[in-house]
């Protein structure tokens, strides 16, 4: 493994400020605001069973999903930091219905940007102690600085995005992130709570030996994504197949493995989810970014995610995500279909 700089995060911000178009400084701070959050999630993540911060909180999110404790801890965490650091005017997270505008000193109202969040991605996970993660996409606000933020703020293109990573909280704690000069992940030293550079300008191979679907929704899958998973069953060694089948039913933490060493991950539409499960927003934008950042490819099965014009923040898409070359072997399947 090469080894990297013992560069720190904050080091890293700092260096690559005026490399980004807006270097205001102002994204500098969101980003560390952020990485902050995600210091204060990791800890109550590692302590879980300890903390008696396991099990359900009791309520249900738009979604209508079972809103884990962490969860509302993890979503509460990031918005008092990215609130209290007047880094943002508004922010809209999976557990919360409606967008969050951020009132507060001069700094919150002249603020331009907004955060998209999955505060805690995975949490069903976390009762068996299996990886979970934190997504976050971040746009410049398209209406007028100083007024209020409204839902046409959050609701652009993918590829208006000005920044966007992941919190895997796994064996080890990482943050991986783009503000599309490439994507960097870091690792946390909890020893002294800080973030250091790791895995610099992250490639994702064009090829993988791993796709991610639950294939316990086999019977419900669209046809083109039936004939794709027999295609990574068949035996040929030209391609390297069959391919290894890899599912922890926890996205950043598939993404983050097929990000490494190459592979794909689809949730497809299904009978019961003719809209497909994962959220457009929060959740595959912000790995599409990535994805296209590292060299891979996302589409909703044909057409490019960053692409999709969103109508609603809580909008769910079919998702397929990583090396370029499976990406488009699996469109290859869908497009005959359609
Ligand atoms: P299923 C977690 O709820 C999540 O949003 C993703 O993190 C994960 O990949 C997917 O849903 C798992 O869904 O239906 O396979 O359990």
């Amino acid at each position: 493994m090469k080894k990297e700089t013992t560069q720190t995060l904050g080091e890293f911000i700092i260096d690559k400020q005026e490399d980004f178009q807006y270097s205001s400084g102002e994204l500098s701070r969101l980003i560390s605001s952020i990485k902050l959050a995600a210091k204060v999630v990791n800890r109550v993540v590692n302590q879980a069973g300890l903390v008696g911060i396991n099990g359900s909180a009791g309520g249900e999110n738009i979604q209508g999903e079972e809103q884990q404790k962490l969860d509302v801890f993890a979503d509460q965490a990031f918005i008092k930091t990215l609130s209290s650091r007047e880094v943002v005017c508004g922010i809209a997270s999976e557990e919360q219905d409606e967008f969050v505008t951020i009132v507060g000193s001069e700094d919150s109202k002249s603020s331009k940007y907004v955060v998209l969040i999955d505060p805690l991605d995975g949490s069903s996970n976390i009762d068996v102690n299996v990886t979970v993660g934190t997504i976050f996409s971040i746009y410049r606000r398209i209406t007028p600085i100083g007024t209020p933020v409204e839902l046409k703020d959050f609701l652009q293109p993918g590829n208006k995005q000005v920044a966007a990573g992941y919190v895997v909280y796994g064996s080890s704690t990482m943050l991986v992130y783009t503000t599309g000069n490439g994507v960097n992940g870091f690792t946390l030293d909890p020893s002294v709570g800080t973030f250091y550079l790791s895995h610099s300008n992250i490639i994702i191979p064009q090829e993988g030996k791993i796709y991610s679907i639950n294939e316990g929704n086999y019977i419900k899958f669209p046809k083109g994504v039936k004939e794709y998973i027999k295609y990574c069953q068949e035996e040929d060694q030209n391609s390297n197949r069959p391919y290894t089948s890899r599912y922890i039913g926890s996205l950043v933490a598939d993404f983050h493995r097929n990000m490494l060493k190459g592979g794909v991950y689809i949730y497809p539409t299904t009978s019961s989810s003719p809209n497909g499960k994962l959220r457009l927003l929060y959740e595959c934008n912000p790995m599409a970014m990535l994805a296209v950042q590292a060299g891979g490819m996302a589409t909703d099965g044909i057409n490019d995610i960053l692409d999709i014009q969103p109508t609603a923040l809580h909008q769910r898409t079919s998702f397929f995500c990583g090396s370029s070359k499976m990406v488009e072997k699996a469109k290859s399947f869908m497009v005959k279909e359609s």
